[in-house]
């Protein structure tokens, strides 16, 4: 792991032929890799105080590379008040002692590389906390100070109203008074989420070099990469002016135009992707860009991220035109920018597939066959703690609901966080804790314990294996060049019939509407339900190689 430390800049890297971690093509390892989100609070709790920690993470590792992933992606450990679950964060380069240690995290480095897996941060650049060093400061030297500089401060108007008509992605005025009580200081600081998580103003250069620094920390510690939160955002419209568009509630990532994907934006990640390629290897920078394909793919223009994921595939229900529909769209962005798709279906803060997808048994049946459609479309793939065991959205009550977005939004995410299911016993929160101890942070529901990890081990009809097999079979197909994310792709939708056909020979078959469907000539290599004389059933998919 070096670092030379210089600014010298680089041309942006080609794929080097002879790098014993290139796909046969010669491109990069990333461009197909699988990589497994871990929700650390949620994963496996080592000291029993019912959060996840990164010694359990630690602990549990043999089990993600027994899945057959490339790498993790952790979702916030940094130090954080905790408002927004971590995304608050309040100091950029260390371990919230919830989670563990800087030497943890070192050692969780050192035992995933031992067992082949990569790890990658997620580095949150668009806001802060309010219990940051730097907005602290701010607050305290007053309006027009430097210190203020640093983030969106400013006053209202006379009538006591906000800077702007800006709302918040969490519902609710972008704006909250830096001090309600001041009859002096009447800057208003602006937070496109919650108050506790206020803008950086990345007009002030002293944010980029902040910036530049904590990805070099993580980078000099061995991480083999980067997630961007809100990677769309950072820069704002010029003079905040007010939104034309009325801002939807909680929508207002997409509905605001003036407060994300601005182009000052794309200098940012040119610069991050020669830091990142100064490294040996080079560092992988992924953004949460969640916006159309046709805006969202000019950030994987080949000097900026090298990948963003798939949202307009990742946010979608069960409906084959939108599927093909995104399927074209992403294929065309491929072909005009060079960057394959990123192909997630769940995350943190998006419905579990089983229950967005139909829930019960033909909700499972589909999230299994979204597994494989995920795993099988050419490109890269995000997999999110708990989908390879098919988990249903859970209805945290509400008196237990963390999640700001529902104390401000009335939406709550918390329903795919429930602490993993290891065993089948409730004892010890399902496994989820090494010892009985206070009990989860977010509660499990009753019958949790029969999507467990145990439950589902070694039974071949389990998704977990379905997801294990799908993983094997995609390493020999990238290894054959049959699943190459440089090959164009074909989209058809044939009633409810849709195919991704691979220029390779593979053809990924997803049977979206009522009746089965019948598969193409080949050989069936995978299916996520029966196959008879040739027929797929409904609500599932397959993975199809031309013969011969
Ligand atoms: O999410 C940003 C984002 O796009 C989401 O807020 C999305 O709009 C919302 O969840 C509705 O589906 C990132 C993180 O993934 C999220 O957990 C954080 O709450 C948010 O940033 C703020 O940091």
């Amino acid at each position: 792991m070096t670092h030379d430390g210089t600014t010298e800049e680089r041309p942006v890297t080609t794929p080097d032929p002879t790098d014993p971690e290139a796909l046969p093509t010669g491109a990069p390892w990333w461009e197909a890799s699988v990589i497994y989100q871990v929700y650390p609070r949620s994963f496996a709790d080592a000291d029993g105080d019912g959060t996840g920690d990164l010694r359990g993470l630690i602990a549990r590792l043999p089990y993600i590379a027994s899945l057959g992933a490339d790498g993790v992606w952790l979702t916030p450990f940094q130090p954080s008040p905790g408002v927004d679950q971590g995304y608050d964060v309040q100091d950029y380069c260390d371990v919230d002692p919830q989670f563990g240690t800087l030497e943890d995290f070192d050692e969780l480095v050192t035992r995933a590389h031992a067992a082949g897996l990569r790890v990658l941060v997620d580095i949150v650049p668009n806001h802060t906390s309010t219990a940051h060093e730097l907005f602290r400061r701010a607050v305290t030297e007053g309006p027009g100070s430097d210190a203020r500089r640093l983030f969106h401060m400013r006053p209202g108007g006379a009538d006591g109203t906000p800077p702007n008509n800006w709302l918040s992605v969490f519902g609710g005025p972008a704006w909250t008074r830096v001090d309600p009580r001041s009859s002096t200081d009447l800057d208003w600081y602006l937070h496109l989420f919650s108050p506790a998580q206020p803008d950086w103003n990345w007009d002030a250069p002293e944010v980029g070099d902040l910036f530049d620094g904590v990805l070099r920390f993580w980078f000099d510690r061995g991480a083999d990469g980067a997630r961007i939160d809100v990677a769309h955002g950072l820069f704002k419209a010029e003079g905040l002016p007010d939104s034309p568009v009325v801002p939807t509630v909680i929508d207002g990532l997409r509905s605001n135009p003036l407060a994300m994907d601005q182009e000052a934006v794309h200098e940012v990640y040119r610069r991050w992707r020669r830091l990142a390629e100064r490294y040996e290897p080079a560092r992988l920078l992924v953004g949460e860009v969640n916006l159309e394909p046709e805006r969202s793919a000019r950030y994987t223009r080949p000097d900026e991220l090298h990948q963003t994921f798939a949202f307009a595939f990742a946010r979608l229900g069960w409906a084959p035109e939108a599927w093909c529909a995104v399927g074209r769209d992403l294929e065309h962005m491929r072909r005009v920018y060079g960057a394959a798709p990123t192909w997630a279906l769940e995350n943190h803060d998006l419905v579990r597939t089983a229950t967005r997808f139909g829930g019960g048994d033909v909700g499972l049946r589909r999230a299994r066959a979204g597994i494989l459609a995920t795993l099988g479309f050419p490109g890269a793939a995000y997999l999110y703690q708990g989908q390879e065991l098919g988990l249903p959205e859970v209805d945290v009550p509400e008196d237990r609901r963390r999640d700001p977005m529902w104390f401000r939004g009335g939406v709550s995410r918390d329903g795919a966080r429930v602490p993993l299911p290891w065993t089948v016993s409730a004892a010890a929160a399902h496994g989820f804790a090494a010892e009985e101890g206070a009990g989860p942070w977010l509660p499990q529901p009753e019958g949790w314990g029969e999507h467990s990890i145990e439950r589902q081990n070694g039974d071949p009809g389990s998704t977990l294996e379905l997801t294990r097999r799908a993983l094997e079979i995609r390493r020999a197909l990238i290894r054959d060049g049959l699943l190459d994310p440089h090959a164009g792709a074909e989209w058809r939708l044939d009633g409810g019939a849709l195919s991704c056909v691979s220029a390779t020979g593979l053809t990924v078959v997803v049977a979206m509407g009522e009746e089965p469907v019948a598969l193409p000539e080949g050989r069936v290599l995978l299916a996520s339900a029966e196959v008879h004389d040739g027929m797929l059933a409904a609500d599932a998919a397959a993975w199809v190689v031309r013969a011969g």
